[in-house]
Order: structure tokens, then sequence, then C-alpha cells
């Protein structure tokens, strides 16, 4: 009997050891994420007035050099600080007000400076700041948080971290403090800057629709990890969402619902907008040539290999089959049309024009396509398929776009990319090498690491033949251990300039797909953000742990990642 309970007793503590990862919970501190480049604290406690107290200004060379445009983005800013300070009540399960290291420190002002008030967003702005909590007033002004920074991208990170630093507690009231807002370990000194100026999410909303508000949230809680490029998959195969002014059938007939589950113009520009206030920038891909099954929905004729059921899988990676027909004339006079369309509903300068998962086979195989090759000499699949990505990648940049394309396009076709294109590598171990090699630069987020979808078994059935989709599920463990820029040389590793973690939605949609993001879109957010070098999991747990609790507070549907008992006793 006594034996019995021996085995159950350490059954059970190996189970907590299973579920529960020790680390230095006793250590309190405040739980910044993704932690700064250099942060110095110390043990004094200041509490925060209530919003109206709060003030912000702005400081530039000369008030004229303030653009309108970083004009808006700082009074977006400061209104959200402000219904933070009055809304926000995140009690950390493991940080504590500490009564005695408490000194009656009243925080009023929060002082922003800027040193260039014209920056634009877009790739490589300057997103570094450096932040200020002081414990002592100085002279006999009110206590003064200083945020400086060198653009207001910068000024917005910073504003991120100091939003970090506060806590509540409505137990001061039995300590007679009429705050409840304070922010512990101060004084802090912080200085931060990216690792990598391209910190990106994608989300698919062709497998499955999201509403306007759905994506807002999400672009919300990227601002919250410091991840700046929202890359929208706005189309593929199963559904066109988008509604085209020039081919109004594309989302007549090949959307979900042609009146509530599309994206319009007006959509997109609140999007585009809503994002631009937080410093993220909404690139948009349109998948092409493959991926375009939808299309064929109101405009059959310039689509081949239309193939529903049941052999889809000659032709494409996933049903529906269907490529743009690169027989047709009616197919360039449609990219010629649509790319200058779509790209001019987005402001920012790149535009991804896919090129991913090709199947030459579809063409080999379609009537037209056939008569074609055999009328044109010297022509192939493969030169076809040349001829159909240049003229997709002239029309980009004649959209005054710069593209950005898939890796399949430089490295197993080896067509004539631009250099200034960034080039998405999503798997294999050497491509990264090899198409930096070619002087391109590149984004990662690979399959291995980085997919937000995987481990849940795959929906084609490819699985059955034992070639499942990209299982097993990701931990954020897994996801934090990812180098973007591993293997490379100093020289190669500035040509990757960045990367993204990737929700398809084939088996995602609204019901789950916060839980599916967060937190580990921010494990790879802070991978990019703070570098990969000297990163710890046991470092990083308590601090994710309470970050996760925040998004929580926040309203994000973010996973749990330990049985709350672990975080109250000691992690
Ligand atoms: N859709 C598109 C997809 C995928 C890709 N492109 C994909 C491929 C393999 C896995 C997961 C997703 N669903 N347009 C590849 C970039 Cl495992």
């Amino acid at each position: 009997m006594l034996k019995k309970q021996n085995i159950v007793s350490s059954l059970l503590s190996l189970l907590l050891l299973y579920f529960c990862t020790f680390s230095n919970f006793f250590n309190f501190t405040n739980a910044l994420w993704p932690i700064p480049q250099q942060w110095s604290k110390g043990s004094t406690t200041i509490v925060l007035y209530p919003s109206v107290d709060i003030r912000l200004s702005i400081i530039s060379p000369t008030i004229e050099d303030l653009s309108i445009k970083t004009h808006t983005i700082f009074n977006s800013a400061k209104n959200r600080f402000q219904q933070s300070i009055i809304q926000e009540k995140y009690v950390s399960p493991n940080v504590k007000f500490n009564i005695s290291t408490y000194q009656p420190k009243i925080l009023q002002i929060v002082e922003i400076e800027i040193n260039d008030g014209n920056s634009e967003l877009g790739l490589g702005v300057n997103e570094s700041y450096c932040l200020s909590v002081p414990d002592n007033n100085d002279d006999n002004k009110p206590l003064t948080v200083k945020i400086t920074a060198e653009t207001i991208y910068g000024a917005l990170h910073g504003l991120t971290t100091l939003s970090q630093l506060i806590y509540y507690d409505n137990d001061f009231l039995k300590h007679d403090i009429h705050h409840e807002r304070y922010i512990p370990f101060a004084p802090h000194k912080i200085v931060d800057y990216p690792s990598f100026s391209y910190r990106g999410l994608l989300l698919d909303t062709s497998r499955n629709y999201y509403s306007v508000d759905d994506i807002l949230k999400t672009i919300e809680t990227m601002s919250w990890n410091k991840l700046n490029v929202f890359h929208w998959h706005i189309v593929d195969a199963t559904s066109w969402p988008v509604v085209s002014k020039k081919f109004p059938k594309l989302s007549e007939k090949g959307a979900y619902d042609p009146v509530t589950m599309i994206y319009t113009e007006q959509d997109i520009k609140i999007i585009d907008e809503f994002a631009k206030l937080r410093g993220i920038r909404v690139i948009p891909e349109f998948d092409m040539p493959g991926h375009t099954h939808s299309i064929s929905k109101g405009y059959p004729d310039i689509i081949a290999c239309i193939n529903e059921q049941p052999r889809w899988d000659l032709y494409a990676a996933e049903p529906p089959s269907g490529q743009l027909n690169p027989a047709k004339e009616e197919t360039y006079e449609f990219i010629r049309a649509l790319i200058p369309e779509m790209a001019s509903y987005f402001s920012d300068k790149y535009y991804h024009a896919g090129g991913d998962e090709i199947k030459t086979k579809c063409w080999e195989e379609d009537e037209d396509v056939e008569n074609y090759l055999a009328n044109n000499l010297g022509s192939s699949s493969e030169t076809l398929l040349a001829k159909i990505i240049e003229e997709v990648q002239n029309t980009v940049i004649s959209s005054n776009k710069i593209p950005m394309f898939w890796q399949e396009t430089v490295d197993t076709h080896n067509l004539a990319i631009t250099k200034d294109a960034i080039i998405q590598v999503w798997f294999g171990n050497d491509t990264v090498k090899n198409v930096i090699k070619k002087g391109y630069k590149v984004i990662v987020g690979s399959a291995e690491y980085w997919y937000l979808d995987c481990g849940h078994g795959g929906w084609v059935g490819n699985n059955i033949n034992g070639n499942s989709w990209c299982d097993p599920y990701k931990t954020w463990q897994k996801m934090y251990s990812f180098n973007p820029i591993n293997g490379l040389t100093k020289s190669e590793a500035k040509l990757v300039i960045g990367g993204e973690t990737l929700l398809w939605s084939e088996q995602a949609d609204p019901n789950n797909f916060e839980q599916l993001i967060w937190p580990r879109a921010s494990a790879a957010a802070e991978v990019l953000w703070t570098g990969p070098q000297n990163l710890d999991v046991n470092e990083a747990l308590p601090r994710l742990l309470d970050f996760r609790f925040r998004l929580v507070a926040r309203g994000v549907k973010a996973e749990p990642l330990q049985p709350l008992w672990c975080v109250l006793n000691g992690g």
C-alpha cells in the first residue's frame, strides 16, 4: 500500500516537472518582451497618475520639421497609451508590489523626443529608441519618463516598452496609496534597436475568411510584439475575397460569399492606415501563376488544368488545381490590368507576387498550352513560366513597387528576378545560402520551425500515404530556437533582412487563429528583434508567461504555456 503511494507520488512529481519548468521566478522583474538590447534597473517602485495627468510632448529640431503624418501617428499613439493607463488592469501572477521599497514617487509626464520628424515607414527605417524611467525628481520638476528616438517609429517602440513596465495592483488602497498602477524596479535605463529590419507575420485569408476586425486585432497585437510587417496572403486557390473594379467577377464568383466574405478597397485602406499608425507595413501577396483556381470561377478562360476532383494532385500542391494559362494573350492582359489596381490599394513600397509551388505538368497536359508549344519551336513549359513571371515582375515594377517572390522562382526555376527583389525562403537546408549567393535579400520562415499551422494532421489525405503536412506542432521553444542566420558568414548574414512566422489557414479560422498565433509568434518576434545570439529558453520562460498573461488581459486569446499552478509556485 505504502509502496503504491510512493509510486503515485513520485509519478505526480514527475508530472509536475513535466508541466512546469522550474526557473528563476523568484527574481521578480518586469517582463519585457522582446527583451531590450540593453537594460539596467533598480529597486524603487513608482506609481502613476491616472491618465489625465499623463502628458506627452514631442520635441523636434523645429516644430515645422514634423510632417502631418508624424503628428497623426504621435496623437494616435498618445491616445492609445492614455487609454491603456485607464483601462489596462494587468496584475502579474509573479511581479508583486513591494511596499518596503516604495517611496512616494509619482510619474506625471512622458516626454518624447525625435530627431527626424519626416521619416516614412518602410524597410530599414530607424526603429531604435532610448527609454529612461527615473526614480528621482530632477530639481523641482515632476517625475518625467524620457523616450528619445531617431524617428516616430522608434518612439512607438519606446511607448510599447513603457506600457510593459506598468503593472496594476488594487491592493494599493490598503496602503493608503491612491494610485493603482506602478512601475517596479525603477530606475530603468533602456537602449534598444532591432536586430532585423523585417519582422513579419503571414496570415492566409483565402483558405478561410477573417473579418476586418480580426485582422485589425492581429495587427494591434503585432505592434505589442514589435513586429513590423503584416504579410497578407490575401488570395489563393480556394477563394478570392478581394473586390476588383476591373475584374468584378473575381469576388462575385470567387469569394466564399460575395457580400459578407470580401475585402473592399475601403476595407483594405482601413487596414493599411490602422497598421501605419502602429508602425506596421502591410505587404499584400497576390500569388501567381500557381494557387489561382479561384480566378477560374469568374474568368475560366485564363486558367489551365482546372481540376477540383479527383486528380488535382497531378497539377497542384493543394486542391483545387489551376494555374494562369501562359498560352493565352488574355492572361497577360489580365496581369497588366489587375496588378496596378491591387498595388494601388496598399501604401507600402513592396508587393509580393508569389511564385511558389508551380507545377509545369499543369501546362504540359493542357490543350491550349500543348498547341502553343507545338507552334512555337524552342518554347517549353519552363520558357512559358519565365514569360509569365517576367510579365508579372514588369507590371509590379511599372506599378511603382518592388517585388517579393517565393524561393522557387530563383532557386528551383532560376528565373530572371530583379536583384532589388526580396526572396522568401520556406524550405531547404541550403536555400538561404544559395539565394544569397545569387545576390538577393532574403526573408526566412521555414516550415520546419516557423509554420504556425502545423500539427493538425493535414487535411487532404496526404498524411495517409506517409507524407504528413508539416507536422508536428512547432512549440514556442522550437520557434525560439530558430536562427535565421545559422551557417552563414558575416557578409552573407547581412542579406538576411528578417523573417516571419506564417499562419496558413487550411485548418485555422477566426475561432482558433489567435491561439495558434500567440504567444508563439511572440517567440519569433524576440528572435527577430533581440537577435538569435544569447537567447536562452530558461531565461525567456518566465518573461513569456508574464507577457502572455498581459496579452490575455488585453483581450488576446493567447494559448496557455503551463498550468497556472506552476506560475504561482515558482515557475
Ligand atoms: N499555400 C501557399 C500553402 C503553402 C505554400 N504556399 C504551404 C506549403 C506547405 C506547407 C504549408 C503551407 N498552403 N500558397 C508554400 C509557401 Cl507544409
